[in-house]
């Protein structure tokens, strides 16, 4: 196996990437037979999709750098999980996921390049669901993954009318000198865009779509694309992280000479943006903290055009019968565990920000630390929505602690990357088991960072037997297309189910 690929193999792989960010189409489907018209008192949906923000916000701690204030003024009127964590570390599973309320285990999603509506043609997505129910059913931006899933949306019937998210208006500048050429510009970059950022053209045909009336109650959904990469934001949001105060991530050295290969392949260490960024002053455009910088202020970005959509459902009177959920499909590394990607099973790739807001359920300003999936947002918004009870869905609704923040739950959350490598997240604990039978075990009480893998000392041997039985007992083969994956390989991952060797 050869890990250290050439960049030109890389620049070709992400080149594919742009093609396919660039090939998105409107998708407008044509009103077919429904089911009868839901009663008008139905509450309306909201569903906000962030891309790869982590855990390093103000929502979270008020001392973290990432200014999120309209996050806080969300998670003010309802239900903040503070302990939710992604179903995969990656996109396309992830909102596969998200959107089949089917896990990667049950899919065969496993990775980016694995078409979901290939894989679960008969799967009925989440939004599909409410139109078949009687809602009118409209999204834009980033919602589905793209690349793969945009063949896949021209039949897929999940909304009514859709506004696929535009490709990155390419820069004037290239900013961080990683790559050349597009790429530069539209994909492996950071800092300030001197274009518009495609997601002010989301969130514009978001509150449009607002503004029309419905007789049908609304699911809307509105996909923002920061804070992926490329790490874009105005100068202004910008600004507001100078280098002079500028805030970096904990960092251990050597933190990885504790975990196996396939954890270290994860890392992508050694040939991706991390070993690039690292030893450059500061203050160079290709530097860690740029790299840092830009991902707080395209965070910061995400955060503004959530600001907007809260602003423009207020502005038109519907908020008081509006179910609001917010959720990043996953978190990001910055430096921290030498990596800067998703793609872990650690802590910082896996939890991320996830509201509920339930006019008549939730009450303003609750947190709940129970550690919940967002697996559970399917089953949840089937039951806030009091449509009939979708039996053939893996997660679990979370209705008793959004009546009650601190009632009984019983599971810890399950990650996944790959087939046959798992996280189990419970309130104190993290356990990772790779394909290959290796394992980490963090203690959040103790060691938030996860530097110390604990899992081969013998006193916690019942820790780890009490995790281990909440992995997957089956998972379906991964039908990997090699030549669709750029950065990953069967062999790198191993690939192997949980119980063969
Ligand atoms: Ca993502
Ligand atoms: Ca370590």
């Amino acid at each position: 196996m050869n890990l250290k690929l050439s960049k030109k193999t890389l620049l070709l792989a992400a080149s594919a990437i742009c093609l396919c960010l660039m090939l998105g189409c409107a998708n407008t489907k044509e009103e077919t037979a429904r089911q009868p018209v839901v009663s008008s008192s139905k509450l309306n949906v909201l569903l906000i999709a962030i891309d790869d923000m982590n855990d390093w916000t103000t929502l979270f701690d008020p001392a973290n750098p990432i200014q999120t204030p309209n996050l806080e003024r969300l998670a003010a009127r309802g239900t903040f999980f503070n302990k939710a964590y992604c179903v995969a570390p990656a996109c396309n599973p992830s909102r596969t996921a998200i959107l089949t309320g089917l896990h990667p285990s049950t899919t065969g999603v496993y990775g980016n390049k694995d078409s979901w509506r290939t894989l679960v043609p008969d799967a009925v997505t989440l939004p599909q669901y409410f139109t078949e129910s009687g809602y009118s059913t409209k999204g834009a931006g980033k919602i589905f993954h793209h690349g793969d899933a945009g063949k896949d949306r021209a039949d897929n019937p999940s909304f009514e009318e859709f506004f696929d998210m535009l490709a990155t208006r390419a820069a004037d500048t290239n900013h961080n000198g990683y790559t050349e050429g597009l790429l530069a510009k539209t994909v492996f970059d950071w800092g300030v865009h001197d274009k518009k950022i495609i997601d002010l053209d989301t969130v514009e045909w978001v509150e449009e779509a607002m503004d029309r009336p419905s007789e049908k109650p609304r699911f809307l959904a509105a996909g923002i694309f920061r804070p992926h990469m490329p790490f874009y934001s105005d100068q202004v949001t910008y600004d507001k992280y100078p280098y002079e105060t500028l805030v970096m991530p904990a960092y251990k050295e050597n933190d990885l000479d504790d975990v196996s290969t396939i954890a270290k392949n994860m890392a992508n260490k050694e040939f991706f943006i991390t070993d690039n960024v690292l030893g450059k002053p500061a203050k160079d455009p290709g530097s860690l903290h740029t790299f840092v910088k830009s991902y707080q202020a395209a965070s910061d970005y995400a955060d503004q055009m959530v600001g907007r959509l809260l602003d423009k459902l207020d502005a038109i009177g519907e908020a008081d019968n509006t179910i609001i959920i917010l959720f990043s499909d996953h978190g990001y590394h910055l430096g921290d565990k030498e990596s800067c990607v998703k793609f872990t099973l650690w802590e910082k790739a896996n939890h991320v920000p996830f509201i509920i807001v339930a006019p008549g359920i939730t009450e303003p300003g609750t947190v709940c630390g129970q550690p919940v999936s967002l697996l559970d947002i399917y089953p949840t918004l089937v039951d806030l929505c009091e449509l009939p009870t979708k039996e053939d869905i893996d997660g679990r609704s979370l209705m008793s602690l959004l009546k009650d923040p601190d009632s009984t739950w019983d599971q810890p959350a399950l990650m996944t990357m790959g087939r046959g490598n798992h996280a189990i997240r419970s309130d104190r604990w993290r356990y990772i088991r790779y394909s290959d039978g290796s394992e980490e075990l963090y203690d959040h009480e103790n060691d938030p960072s996860e530097w110390n893998n604990l899992a081969g000392d013998p006193q916690f041997a019942a820790i780890i037997a009490e995790h281990k039985a909440w992995i997957p007992k089956t998972e379906v083969p991964w039908q990997i297309d090699e030549s669709k994956n750029w950065i990953y390989t069967r062999e790198m991952w191993n690939d192997k189910p949980v119980n063969e060797k």
